[in-house]
């Protein structure tokens, strides 16, 4: 079996990644991203988000070129403080409008919104609350869903909660690396984690009870994967315990948030891992938390390599020489198929892969075309992998590749391009690349012009391994 008849072909992007225009454009407040932005050598490069790609005035342009790659779906997020600048109570209609302009173009172009509640540009005026540690944080999320749910739910069917929370928790309060850029100890984090998870679940609650429309909802979570280095039953099995077991204090475990989640309970490994740091929970979270999805949100960019040894334990191959992304992310497309095989045996929930793409260092030709032949090669690899997953009987309902439009890639600034679509920040020019023509086919094909699954097999190779490295 190739992909389903129904499989959804789509591309995605975040709000405060490519909108511009947050320095109070039309009301907007700023995020904590914004704050981070004005931080000296937190982004390289010192670029800010505060015009990324102007898609806030150019987003009939942007939608044009998704129809012209026959796009079925579009991923999009809302930013917070352009609908609500002081994070709850009143609401910016100028910035909500914006949202309807955007998701009408869509519909009218024949594209399917998907909406992300949150990805990342929390408001500032939470953040001086306290922001995710507040514990009434996980209300305040649920009042700007409502807000959302309200004005889109008439059109919009298909919704995400939160996009990757162990990046915005883990990367933004436990290393620092992120926005709001904090250091805090690990009972801190567990606590922000927890409240997230409560924020998740009321969000869930909102949309179900408010959708104007039979509304699917899922989210978009983030964690390390782990693909096992040969097909052996013993590597295999050593690498869904990688995937699953909670094996540091990081917020990465896919366990840590998928089984509050899925099944309403921390993993016992993770508890007895945090001991007295472990969330604090109260009488009825984890029953807000656990509330039924519809599919389970996959992003995916790359994986470990692992293998068993001798008494069965999970051993991390760490590559040698190895192909890899100008992020220096090793290329995985096995990922794809382990990764979602892995999900669906533990959670019996559709997959939906809601991230996935190479970052490259592309530059517009002299002949005018951006010949990006190595994101042809990757995207093709990993839905080559996504297709065996499908034919070994995972149900995977679609594919959302990142991103449609080179876009501000955080701590990273604009170094790395993501995009279909090549922007120049100078002129802000859009151009689409070669990859955007290539997926087109793939589309148009329901993935049959990808050929067989069979020919990604060979592509990790043992000898690309140390044996004693970490
Ligand atoms: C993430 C975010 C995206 C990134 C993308 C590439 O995963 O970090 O969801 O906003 O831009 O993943 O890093």
């Amino acid at each position: 079996m190739a992909f389903r008849d129904d499989f959804i072909w789509g591309a995605a992007a975040a709000s405060y990644q490519i909108e511009g225009n947050t320095q109070g454009v039309d009301g907007c407040a700023e995020s904590v991203w914004d704050m981070c932005s004005r931080r000296n050598g937190f982004v390289k490069g010192t670029n800010t988000g505060f015009m990324a790609c102007d898609h806030y005035h150019r987003y009939e342009e942007d939608v044009k070129i998704m129809q012209s790659i026959a796009l079925q779906a579009y991923r999009l997020s809302i930013m917070w403080p352009r609908v609500m600048p002081e994070g709850t109570g009143k609401v910016n209609t100028q910035g909500l409008d914006f949202y309807d302009r955007l998701v009408d173009e869509l519909l009218a172009k024949g594209i399917s919104p998907w909406v992300t509640l949150f990805h990342w540009d929390y408001p500032m005026a939470l953040f001086h609350k306290g922001g995710w540690l507040n514990d009434d944080s996980s209300d305040w999320f649920a009042e700007y869903t409502k807000v959302i749910v309200d004005r889109l739910s008439d059109r919009v069917e298909n919704w995400f909660t939160l996009n990757e929370q162990a990046c915005f928790i883990g990367l933004g309060h436990q290393t620092g690396v992120h926005a709001p850029g904090l250091e805090l100890p690990v009972k801190e984090v567990n606590r922000a984690w927890h409240n997230a998870l409560l924020a998740h679940g009321k969000a869930v609650q909102v949309i179900r009870s408010h959708s104007k429309r039979p509304a699917k909802v899922g989210a978009a979570p983030c964690f390390r994967t782990a693909v096992p280095m040969t097909n052996s039953p013993e590597d295999v099995a050593a690498a869904k315990a990688h995937t699953f077991n909670v094996i540091n204090k990081e917020m990465f475990n896919a366990s840590w948030w998928m089984d509050p989640a899925f099944n309403g309970e921390y993993p016992e490994d993770g508890l007895a891992l945090f001991g007295a740091d472990a969330p604090v929970v109260k009488p009825g979270d984890m029953e807000t938390i656990c509330q039924p999805l519809d599919f389970v949100g996959f992003n995916v960019y790359q994986s470990e390599m692992v293998r068993a040894t001798a008494d069965g334990k999970p051993e991390v191959a760490y590559p040698n020489n190895y192909p890899k992304t100008h992020f220096d992310w090793p290329i995985t497309p096995e990922a794809l198929k382990w990764g979602t095989e892995f999900l669906y045996e533990r959670y019996h929930k559709p997959i939906i892969v809601t991230e996935n793409g190479l970052s490259t260092n592309d530059w517009v030709s002299l002949d005018g075309k951006v010949h990006d032949t190595t994101r042809i090669d990757f995207l093709h690899r990993y839905l080559l992998g996504l297709k065996e997953a499908s034919a070994n009987g995972v149900d995977i309902m679609g594919y959302f590749q990142w991103s449609i439009l080179d876009n501000f890639e955080w701590a990273e600034g604009y170094k790395q391009r993501f995009g279909l679509v090549h922007v120049d920040y100078e002129t802000m020019k859009r151009t689409p690349k070669e990859s955007a023509l290539w997926y087109k086919s793939v589309i148009e094909s329901n993935g049959a012009s990808l050929g067989e699954a069979s020919a990604l097999q060979g592509w990790m190779k043992p000898s690309d391994f140390n044996r004693n490295t970490c």
